[in-house]
């Protein structure tokens, strides 16, 4: 996507606030782990502290098994090629370009389903009309890290033989009845960039649920390499090398007070945005524990007063740059808009969200004032 301009930002008494910004552990804490890199000097290719980060991250989200990624989009890419997903997959045009580029990397013909309206994610019940004889799997996000109808969409997927494979890049520690919501579906995929709640600069990974398939995902990131002299599948590169993987293990001590922080962030915005006429705002689900990856508000301009955009703009002339997570639709893309399933007609919840959607900036730092500041900007221009 494009980057903001800085040209008019006075840094001094007017920092911007971006959508996010990263947390970063203090740096002294980096110092030992390079120095055992220094040491050891393996770099990349499932060295110590990549070893230790997948030991420790399937025992901190509680799932089986974790294979390390460069970054969520190639995890994506490579769940799909691990599962063997050819012809057509469901999935939903409100997300990250990513979620679909992913089907169109290996040759997989995207199908857009359309969405829920309270959840905005793929809604289960305007899947099965959708499915041919040439469907293999389903690809829901969750979107926002609010778990999918998971339920409906397994029995959908029993029913008719198909995979589903989970994309959870916003979804590092969510649950669901305490369960991590990566242990449902065949494979789910998580992102790690510097804009999540976990971050390792860049980075992903794929969990999966057998000894078996983790040994063909990390044959697939490695080339496909088994062992030095065979190859045994159309591989790439995507392995996550010593630095990211340490970066990880320190962010990794922080990650319950990041989760607290960004709780209370979004329990202050929804205190002081919740009597505001013409915004929908999204509340905990019961059962789930959520990480708060993201805090989007819906805009209904007849009763809000200015539109979605208007609000964006509004708010970036004051140096707040929100963001329109999802928009437009990835159906709307030109590379995309051919695809039959893209019509308009199929996807009137999702157009209808793209419009009015606008996620407000939520990261650890953001102190109280600003928060209140931003609310307090949302609830002076509605309706003047
Ligand atoms: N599936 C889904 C559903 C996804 O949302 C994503 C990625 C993927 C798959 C693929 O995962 P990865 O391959 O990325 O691991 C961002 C991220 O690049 C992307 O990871 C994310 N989803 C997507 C929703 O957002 P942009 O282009 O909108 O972000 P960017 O670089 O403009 O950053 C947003 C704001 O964050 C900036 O305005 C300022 C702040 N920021 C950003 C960076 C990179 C910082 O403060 N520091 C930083 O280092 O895509």
């Amino acid at each position: 996507m494009a980057h903001e301009s800085n040209s008019n930002i006075d840094t001094k008494d007017n920092k911007p606030i971006y959508v996010t910004s990263p947390f970063l552990p203090p740096l002294e804490e980096l110092y030992p782990y390079l120095e055992e890199i220094w040491k050891r000097k393996w770099l990349t290719n499932n060295g110590h502290f990549h070893q230790i980060l997948e030991q420790t991250l399937c025992e901190f989200l509680g799932v089986k098994h974790i294979s390390l990624f460069a970054n969520g989009t190639l995890a994506l890419i490579i769940a799909l090629r691990a599962m063997r997903i050819t012809g057509e997959v469901i999935t939903t045009p409100f997300s990250f370009v990513a979620t679909t580029h992913a089907l169109a990397w290996n040759g997989i013909n995207p199908i857009f389903c359309d969405i829920e309206l309270e959840t905005m994610n793929i809604d289960p019940n305007k899947i099965e009309a959708l499915i041919t004889p040439k469907t293999t799997a389903i690809l829901p996000v969750h979107i926002y890290g609010n778990p999918c109808n998971i339920q409906r969409i397994q029995e959908i997927a029993s029913n008719y033989g198909l995979k589903v494979i989970y994309d959870a890049a916003h979804s590092f520690n969510v649950t669901l009845n305490n369960k991590s919501v990566c242990s449902f579906g065949n494979l789910s995929i998580l992102s790690f960039h510097a804009t999540k709640v976990f971050n390792t600069f860049e980075g992903g990974a794929i969990i999966c649920h057998n000894k078996k398939t983790k040994k063909r995902i990390d044959q697939l990131k490695n080339f496909g390499y088994d062992g030095e002299i065979n190859v045994v599948g159309l591989g790439i590169n995507s392995k996550m090398n010593e630095f990211q993987a340490a970066f990880g293990l320190v962010q990794l001590k922080y990650i319950n007070k990041v989760i607290e922080k960004r709780k209370s962030i979004a329990n202050l915005y929804r205190k002081l945005l919740c009597r505001t006429e013409g915004i929908r705002l999204l509340y905990d689900i019961e059962g789930v524990g959520h990480n708060y990856a993201y805090f989007p508000i819906l805009i209904d301009k007849t009763k809000y007063g200015i539109s979605r955009d208007d609000l964006y703009f509004k708010l970036k002339e004051k140096n707040i740059f929100a963001r329109r997570y999802f928009y437009p639709l990835i159906s709307d893309f030109p590379i995309y808009k051919k695809l039959s399933s893209t019509k308009s007609a199929n996807l009137p919840i999702a157009e209808q969200t793209t419009k009015s959607i606008l996620c407000l900036p939520i990261y650890p730092d953001l102190d109280n004032k600003a928060v209140t500041h931003i609310a307090s900007l949302i609830n002076n221009i509605a309706n003047k």
